[in-house]
Order: C-alpha cells, then structure tokens, then sequence
C-alpha cells in the first residue's frame, strides 16, 4: 500500500480471507516464529494484538511490532494495529483496527491517512451501521462461537448475525471472528463473511503452517461454492 488512496473493496475482501491475529500472550513460541510459520502457510492478513495479562508495553511492545512488521512486508501481508493509534502511526502501519470503545472511524481516517485500512468490531447492525457512516473500510462481526482469547467478550452471535447484516443490505467487506476452527470456518462463509479471524486456532496449533495453509483452502473452497 503506497499510494494514498482508500483500498478498493474487492481488494479488501480478498485480504480478508484469512485474517490472522497474535500477539505474545497468544503464542506457545517465539511471536516471530508463529508468525513466520503463519505466513509460509498463506494468511492474507495480519492484526498486531498485544493485549491481557503478561502483554507488553511501551519499547518491548514496540520493538515486536516492529519485527512482526517486518516480517509481514517480506511476505507481502499488510499489517494492521490493534487499538492503538499512536503505534500505528509511530510504523507506518498499513491499518488498524478498532473496538465500540475506541474513536469513531473518521476520526482515526484523519489521522492516520485516507490510504490505511480501518476495521470497527461490530456486535448489531446499529454499530455496523455507525461504523460504516464514520467511514470503516471493512467489519470484524463476532463473537461467531465462544472464545477463550478475549476476556472482554461480548455473548456468541453465531453466524446469524453475519447473515442479518448481509440481509439487511450490509455489503461492506466483513470478517467473522470468535472460537473458528477448521471443522466450524465454512459456516462462517456461507453465512456472507468474505473471510475469517482467529488467534488460538493457528497461534496454538502444533503445525502451524500446514494449518493456516489448510484455512487458506477451506475458505476459498467456501467462496466458490457460494458463488
Ligand atoms: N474479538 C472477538 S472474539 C476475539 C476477538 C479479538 C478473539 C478471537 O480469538 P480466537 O482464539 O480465534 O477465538
Ligand atoms: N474483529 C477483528 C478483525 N479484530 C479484532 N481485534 C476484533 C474483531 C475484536
Ligand atoms: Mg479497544
């Protein structure tokens, strides 16, 4: 992403497909390590969560990202902050994501530059609605099943939210996110989810490429059969 230009919708849909998130907390080994392994198996996407009990601040929480960054723009994947404005900025990162607490889309847009990708968690189709009208470039729609990675979690949606929302006319790109794995994913896309979030499913699990690589196939298998 050099040009300065908002990223076109099917761009974004296609970057959706496999969003992984990590931060240090997540990981069984070395954040670098999980994160490389992540992106030989083929994520489309990468979030930067550093975030519950043990997390890093300040220089540690800078420097991993720095490095994760690094790593990301070596495979081509754009890398998007979670929550926190300043370190977006202080990297130059190509986006970041936000939460119902957070500032409103617009007001991060203004800062960060028309051209970075904004995501808003949304719960209802009131806050996608919002988010949408302050300017999100896409959704992360959740928690689709129970999670054990967020401790703030709001109750499970199921994938009847994500099919209310694409019902109703909510045609931004979105992901789903909450407790997916390879054996409940497909659901996800076939409810009108252009792709998948997740943390423990690839951060913990033991063959960590084989698995995003097989998330990578599962999904895109999905869009095609949806059509
Ligand atoms: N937001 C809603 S659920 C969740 C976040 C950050 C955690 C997802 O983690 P996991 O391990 O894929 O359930
Ligand atoms: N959705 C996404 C994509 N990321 C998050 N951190 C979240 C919801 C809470
Ligand atoms: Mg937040």
């Amino acid at each position: 992403m050099t040009d300065n230009s908002r990223i076109s919708s099917a761009a974004l849909r296609s970057l959706l497909k496999v969003y992984f998130i990590m931060g240090s907390v997540n990981c069984r080994l070395d954040p670098s390590e999980v994160l490389t392994e992540a992106l030989t198996g083929g994520i489309t996407l990468f979030q930067f969560r550093e975030k519950g009990n043990g997390a890093l601040t300040g220089r540690g929480k800078l420097e991993l990202a720095r490095s994760l960054m690094q790593l990301c723009r070596a495979h081509g994947v754009p890398f998007i902050v979670n929550d926190d404005l300043e370190l977006a900025i202080a990297l130059d990162a190509d986006g970041i994501h936000v939460g119902q607490d957070d500032a409103p889309a617009g007001m991060i847009r203004r800062r960060l530059g028309a051209g970075k990708i904004i995501g808003v968690s949304a719960h209802n189709l009131q806050e996608a609605q919002q988010a949408i009208q302050d300017g999100a470039d896409y959704l992360g729609v959740g928690p689709v099943y129970p999670t054990n990675s967020k401790a703030d979690a709001q109750p499970v949606r199921g994938t009847q939210l994500i099919e209310e929302l694409r019902m109703r006319g909510i045609d931004i790109p979105l992901v789903g996110i909450g407790g997916i794995t390879l054996s409940n994913a497909a659901p996800v896309i076939a409810a009108g989810a252009d792709g998948i979030s997740l943390i423990s499913a690839i951060a913990q699990a033991d063959q960590i490429s084989d698995t995003a690589r097989g998330f990578v196939k599962k999904v895109d298998e999905e869009l095609r059969l949806r059509g």
